[in-house]
Formats: C-alpha cells, sequence, structure tokens
C-alpha cells in the first residue's frame, strides 16, 4: 500500500502535492470548536473528556481536508500527569504550581503518568476510528526544555527568565527535571502510538531562548534522546521536531537529534536551510494569514514553488491566531490542492 502523503513527505518519498496541516487547526477561530468549548466547565475539562476532544480534533480536517488531524491536548498534561498542579485561567492562559527547588521536584511522580493520561489516549483511538483512511493522526508532546519552561515560572512569560536562571544556579534539579520529563514524554508518546497515532510531533517552542550552548544541552541532547528511544519500540513512526526560534541551530538540530523532519517559524529563511537534506514543514507567517490573504497566498505560492521536487510539509510558522477568519483558511486550503494551477 502506498503511504499517506505525509508520511510520504516525512520518508523522503515523492509526493504528487504537497502535505498540509497547520499547528493550532483546532480551536478558536473555529465557531464549531467556540461552540463545543462552550459546553464544557475548561479548556482541560475538553482536553480530559475523549468525546469531545476526539470531535475537535476531527472539525477542522472535515470542513477543510487537511491531510493531518493533530490531536486535540495540551503539552501542559504531561506536567499536569506528574502531580503538578494546573489550571487554565480564562484570558490568563495556564497556571502551574512552580517548582522552584528540590522539594518541588519531590512532589512529582512517574507513578500516575499512566493512569492520568488514560482519556486522552481514548481520545487518539476515537479520533483515529472517526478519521478518513487517507489522512494522519499526529500526536505530540513538548520538548522538556519548553515543558520545565512553564513548570519554573508557573505559567506564560515573555522571556521565562526564571526558567533561564534555574539552569545555572540549580544544575543538579534543572537536569534532574529535564530526565524525568524525558520519561514521562517517552512513556505518554508510546502509549498515544499504541492508541493509533501515525506521527509525532515534539513542540519546543522556547527553544530560541537559549544560547547555542544551552540548545545542545538542553534542546538537542533531550530530543535525540526521546527520537532514539520511542524508534528503538516503534523504528517506522516518523517524528516532527519543531524547536521555535532556532535560527541557525536548526541545521545542527536536525543532523544531531535523528528527528524526521524540521518544522520551522515564519523568521527561518527556507532558502538557506532546503539544501540542508532536511524534510522541512512550516515557515508561512500566521499573522499574514490572519490580517492579509493575499499576501498569504502569494507568499504560500511561493513557498510551494520554491519547495517543488524536495520533501517538504506546509504549514504556519506557529499556530494559528484565534482571530484568523475562517474564509482565510478556506482559500488557503483550496490553493493546496492544486498550488501549482
Ligand atoms: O480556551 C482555549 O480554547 C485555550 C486555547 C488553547 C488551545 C486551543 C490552549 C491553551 N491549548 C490549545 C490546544 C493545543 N495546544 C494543541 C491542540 C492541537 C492543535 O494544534 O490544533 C496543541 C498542539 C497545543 C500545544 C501547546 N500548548 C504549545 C506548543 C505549541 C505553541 O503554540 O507554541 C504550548 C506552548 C502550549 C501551552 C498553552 N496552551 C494554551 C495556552 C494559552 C498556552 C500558553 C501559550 C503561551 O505561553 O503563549
Amino acid at each position: 500500500m502506498k503511504d499517506k502523503l505525509l508520511i510520504a513527505a516525512l520518508k523522503r518519498q515523492g509526493t504528487e502535492r504537497v502535505p498540509f496541516w497547520f499547528m493550532r487547526q483546532a480551536g478558536r477561530y473555529l465557531p464549531e470548536y467556540r461552540h463545543l468549548r462552550g459546553t464544557c466547565k475548561g479548556f482541560l475539562d475538553l482536553c480530559y473528556t475523549p468525546d469531545k476532544a476526539a470531535e475537535v480534533t476531527l472539525q477542522p480536517v472535515r470542513r477543510f481536508g487537511m491531510d493531518a488531524a493533530i490531536l486535540f491536548s495540551d503539552i501542559l498534561v504531561v506536567p499536569h500527569a506528574l502531580g503538578c498542579e494546573l489550571a487554565f485561567v480564562e484570558g490568563e492562559g495556564p497556571k502551574l504550581k512552580p517548582i522552584e527547588s528540590k522539594s518541588g521536584l519531590a512532589t512529582l511522580s512517574l507513578s500516575r503518568v499512566e493512569v492520568h493520561i488514560q482519556p486522552v489516549l481514548q481520545t487518539v483511538r476515537q479520533a483515529k476510528a472517526q478519521l478518513a483512511a487517507d489522512k494522519t493522526l499526529i500526536g505530540f508532546a513538548g520538548s522538556p526544555w519548553t515543558v520545565a519552561c512553564y513548570m519554573i515560572e508557573g505559567g506564560s512569560s515573555r522571556e521565562f527568565e526564571k526558567a533561564k536562571r534555574f539552569i545555572q544556579e540549580q544544575p543538579g534539579i534543572f537536569s534532574k527535571l529535564i530526565t524525568l520529563l524525558e520519561q514521562a514524554t517517552l512513556l505518554y508518546l508510546k502509549a498515544q502510538v499504541d492508541a493509533g497515532a501515525e506521527v509525532i510531533q515534539l513542540f519546543d517552542s522556547w527553544a530560541g531562548l537559549l544560547s547555542p550552548a544551552e540548545f545542545s544541552h538542553w534542546v538537542i541532547a533531550p530530543t535525540r534522546r526521546i527520537a532514539q528511544e520511542l524508534k528503538k519500540t516503534f523504528p517506522h513512526i516518523p517524528i516532527i521536531g519543531f524547536p521555535r526560534l532556532a535560527g541557525t541551530c536548526y541545521v545542527e538540530y536536525a543532523r544531531d537529534t535523528g528527528v524526521d523532519g524540521v518544522s520551522v517559524d515564519q523568521t527561518a529563511k527556507l532558502g538557506a536551510l532546503c539544501g540542508e537534506n532536511i524534510v522541512l514543514q512550516g515557515n508561512l507567517d500566521p499573522y499574514s494569514l490572519a490580517h492579509d490573504l493575499p499576501g498569504a497566498l502569494a507568499q504560500a505560492r511561493q513557498l510551494c514553488q520554491q519547495m517543488r521536487g524536495r520533501p517538504y510539509i506546509f504549514n504556519l510558522g506557529h499556530g494559528m491566531l484565534p482571530q484568523t477568519p475562517v474564509e482565510h483558511v478556506e482559500a488557503l486550503c483550496y490553493m493546496l490542492k492544486d498550488p501549482y494551477a
């Protein structure tokens, strides 16, 4: 049987058309998402209710026909499963009980993870059962550095200064936290694949905050260990890494982590990366899709032309913005079905 488009691109096989999906393709820009979200007590309630989370996973694919659905969940499910208190406050984003020292680390445990993630695995099974046979189901997790950022900071931040300081001031504890996150992430991802995920994406949204030496240590090395271990059990499952804002470190990341594909943000020059024998994903500016449809369509066409004949997956440089008009997404998807017309 021929591989589905997304998987074929990740295996560097030629594809008759560029496969496409969008980070945060499920979410607040979709009226059907807002409707379903309104029936839940909160965002976490939605993540842990398989019927609803599976429905939200499928909504964008049904409407626009992307080549993949991504599991509807959140990267902060892993710290939650480790025992970290977590809440999503309306209009403010995630709030976690911050890890500040050795005693904070001691409150976390791998022993609860397996039971905690069961609803998410049920979502994977249900979404897979309902997804069309020619579409791919993507499972995901946050990478240890990015998840640690939220755990140390206690929520979102522009610069994650507390996390950066933690590396310097408590290197031993920080290293133990990263190791624990590697173990939990691996367990979580293996379970997602067992439940039916066909591709895995690792989100390292805050990779760009690190110096090159820190990037090597806290982005590349943990990603390599997770990818190696996952591939020992599931050699055929492709992995996409997204070290957002990695700049000149993207090439080293692709070479040294062993991931199959690299997702790049909108500040990267694809032209500078496409000679490097990397399967690339992404790059369209989500702001242009939200606010300048003609510009976004022109940029998207140009990306497809530039990457023609090379292994490439069309995506945004970061998540879809909540204010993106549905009509803009519709027009982009229509164009992507036949980008060389
Ligand atoms: O009320 C709502 O609807 C909350 C908005 C929302 C959504 C739709 C959050 C809160 N998370 C999600 C879903 C989500 N998160 C998905 C689902 C699948 C899809 O892509 O359609 C995925 C893959 C994520 C991953 C995620 N969560 C990341 C990595 C990707 C990225 O955007 O950089 C991060 C950093 C988070 C943390 C998070 N979740 C939500 C918020 C508000 C935040 C904080 C973001 C920040 O720090 O700016």
